[in-house]
């Protein structure tokens, strides 16, 4: 099965649990498309929801599809966001997000829903992070050689991103990014909180304990992950 077969599997069977009345979180990637997409048909058919997308990309596709958007001054909460992720931790759930660029977004909307349902193929479960990610750090511009040089002091490489015409890769906040090789972390979460208390860093692509539960495609069908009691 190829991996878009899965993507698809597994963003259907998250737009599955959405129900009418809810206010719907948007992730962003080419996982969370396939998501769109499927809420897209539902509302065709009669579902309403109201949604609030993790970025232009997203807010976009949900618009064009004729999704409802809404922001933080109308809803307060979000029932349930469905993104992806880069890697996701079997046991913990715990993530690496951020290489389509959109993980301050996605951490705002995931922290104020009331649960993350993430959406992936089965080449993203690891046992542990950093393996095969580089972790994203949001910085924001003014100074950043500053703030790369102390992201460099906790032993890394930080390397800026660029877009595709080889400028500096900017947020939709107008921020930049470090791509930042750590390897196999022992301490994911020590690691976030040592990132955000770093003066110039917005957020790191790390999102400690958010996951309600995934839905993985493999080869066999899509398997459902739950977080491990700590
Ligand atoms: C976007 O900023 C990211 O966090 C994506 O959710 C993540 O990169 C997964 O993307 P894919 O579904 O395209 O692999």
């Amino acid at each position: 099965m190829d991996r878009d077969r899965q993507k698809c599997d597994a963003a259907e069977a998250a737009a599955a649990l959405v129900q009418d009345g809810m206010v719907v979180g948007l992730g962003t990637g080419s996982t969370a498309t396939f998501a769109i997409a499927a809420l897209v048909r539902r509302v065709r058919d009669g579902l309403r929801i109201v949604a609030i997308p993790t970025s232009e990309r997203s807010a976009a596709q949900a618009r064009a599809g004729g999704i409802r958007l809404t922001d933080f001054a109308r809803h307060s909460r979000v029932d349930l966001t469905i993104d992806g992720a880069d890697e996701i931790a079997r046991g913990s759930l715990d993530l690496v997000k951020g290489l389509g660029g959109a993980l301050l977004r996605e951490k705002i909307v995931a922290a104020a829903s009331d649960r993350l349902i993430i959406v992936a193929d089965e080449t993203k479960l690891v046992e542990q992070l950093g393996g095969t990610a580089a972790i994203p750090v949001e910085v924001v511009a003014f100074g950043w050689e500053t703030t790369a040089a102390r992201v460099a002091a906790l032993g890394v490489h930080p390397v800026l991103r660029l877009d595709q015409d080889g400028r500096p890769f900017r947020s939709d906040g107008g921020n930049l990014i470090l791509d930042c090789r750590f390897g196999l972390l022992a301490d994911a979460a020590g690691l976030e909180r040592t990132l955000a208390q770093t003066i110039g860093v917005v957020d790191s692509g790390l999102f400690i304990g958010m996951s309600a539960c995934a839905r993985v495609a493999t080869g066999s069908g899509v398997a459902q992950f739950k977080p491990a009691a700590a």
